[in-house]
């Protein structure tokens, strides 16, 4: 639970957007819905102890007469209604407002995240899809089998002035709520995944991925660099519309969380990278040769004793104890899932938690199935920031094209 004290009681950010911080559950976007919906549950909190109370002294001593019989047993039936209206599709009440109707849908997303976050079957399938899917891939692919790490890429210091630059460009952050409803959850640079089409991506790019590259030249350069070093060929900054904006470059970007007490949860989406189909790439590229990569730059302290901010990674066969780097811990999982002739079976999975450090980079081939592991919060203030990126192999030039 992020603890409340030294905390920035609101943040604006966003061009415009205001966040504030509720004590006990973190940042939460400022709208009139949100602080509705918060209303509500506080009011209808006594009001269900108010008709708790009544039920158990109407048990212990049944009213008298006939009309009070009569009215106790049509009281299940009338409360069933009203409830019904309540959560029937065509006249829930937050079908009152389209905003509270957004915030719902946002809400069930989330939750819908969370169920699937915690289903062994859920999981179980994704991983034996992989599986099947990317036989071939698995086989050619660099890091399919594991996380690896380039150490200590940047120090502490390094890190701690990237931090200052990104919460210096707060008003370009983008706040994301098809992904996060109201929870503080933002990005900062164009993101293939999130803004697909050049009407998006393009503005995105010019208006802020510039504006990095202006300021940390040094940084971008240094990660280029290594990825160069480590993959042992050319790599650089993917141009994704030579003809329309061809100075224009695609550079990894930001993944900021704020304290929000549901990050704690294994809220995350449980997937597989597959960010490439939504940038063009050129003539040759090659597809089964993409790396994924996480930089962390700004961490939660979690307390002492929990599990530290990191990544998930989910593995059918158990990882071999000498591709586990340090810190990493699996943890056995049974579930079911259905093979390719559509029968279900039952399995087991490993995962994985691959702890972060501040300043090393984690590295993989994007078709492991991955989640990122829930964040605690030991102050309100803590966040969690990381540079994303993602690379595809180019063969005829014999360079990795990197971008996000
Ligand atoms: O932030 C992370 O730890 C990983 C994010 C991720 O998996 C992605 O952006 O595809
Ligand atoms: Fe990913």
């Amino acid at each position: 639970m992020p603890r409340p004290f030294f905390v920035n009681p609101t943040l604006s950010c966003c061009g415009g957007d205001t966040f504030v911080y509720v004590p006990f559950v973190g940042y939460l976007r400022s709208e009139p819905v949100v602080w509705g919906g918060l209303a509500v549950v506080l009011l209808l909190l006594p009001a269900l102890a108010w008709f708790v109370r009544a039920v158990v002294s109407t048990v212990r001593a049944p009213p008298k007469g006939t009309l009070a019989r009569w009215s106790l047993l049509a009281a299940p039936a009338v409360l069933a209604v009203l409830l019904g209206q309540v959560v029937h599709e065509d006249t829930a009440i937050w079908q009152l407002s389209g905003q509270a109707s957004h915030l719902f849908g946002q809400a069930s997303y989330l939750f819908g995240q969370l169920c699937d976050g915690m289903d062994p079957n859920y999981v179980m399938n994704m991983a034996f899809a992989q599986t099947q899917a990317f036989k071939s891939i698995n086989e050619n692919a660099r890091y399919i089998h594991k996380a690896g790490e380039i150490r200590d890429m940047f120090t502490q210091q390094e890190m701690s002035n990237v931090t200052a630059l990104v919460h210096e460009l707060s008003k370009h952050w983008q706040h994301r709520p098809n992904l996060a409803g109201p929870l503080p959850f933002f990005t900062l640079g164009a993101a293939s995944y999130l803004d697909h089409v050049l009407e998006m991506y393009a503005p995105n790019a010019i208006r802020v991925n510039t504006r990095l590259m202006a300021r940390l030249p040094w940084f971008y350069e240094r990660l280029r660099a290594a990825l160069e070093q480590e993959l042992g060929e050319k790599a650089e900054f993917h141009s994704p519309y030579p003809e329309d904006w061809p100075e224009g470059r695609a550079l990894p970007g930001f993944h900021l969380f704020l304290s929000n007490s549901v990050y704690e949860m294994p809220v995350a989406r449980v997937h597989y990278d597959g960010q490439y189909k939504s940038l063009p790439f050129p003539e040759g590229c090659e597809f089964e040769q993409t790396i994924s990569f996480t930089l962390p730059v700004d961490l939660p302290r979690a307390p002492e004793g929990a599990a530290q901010p990191g990544l998930y990674t989910f593995h059918i066969p158990e990882p071999a104890r000498a591709d586990l780097v340090e810190g990493e811990t699996v943890k056995r999982f049974e579930g079911e899932y259905q093979d390719e002739y559509r029968e279900v079976q039952r399995g087991s999975f490993h995962r994985v938690h691959h702890p972060y450090k501040v300043g090393t980079m984690v590295i993989h081939a994007g078709y492991m199935v991955h989640q990122i592991s829930p964040s605690r919060w030991a102050s309100g203030n803590d966040a969690r920031i990381t540079l994303q990126g993602h690379g595809v192999y180019h063969p005829p030039s014999k360079t990795w094209l990197l971008y996000w």
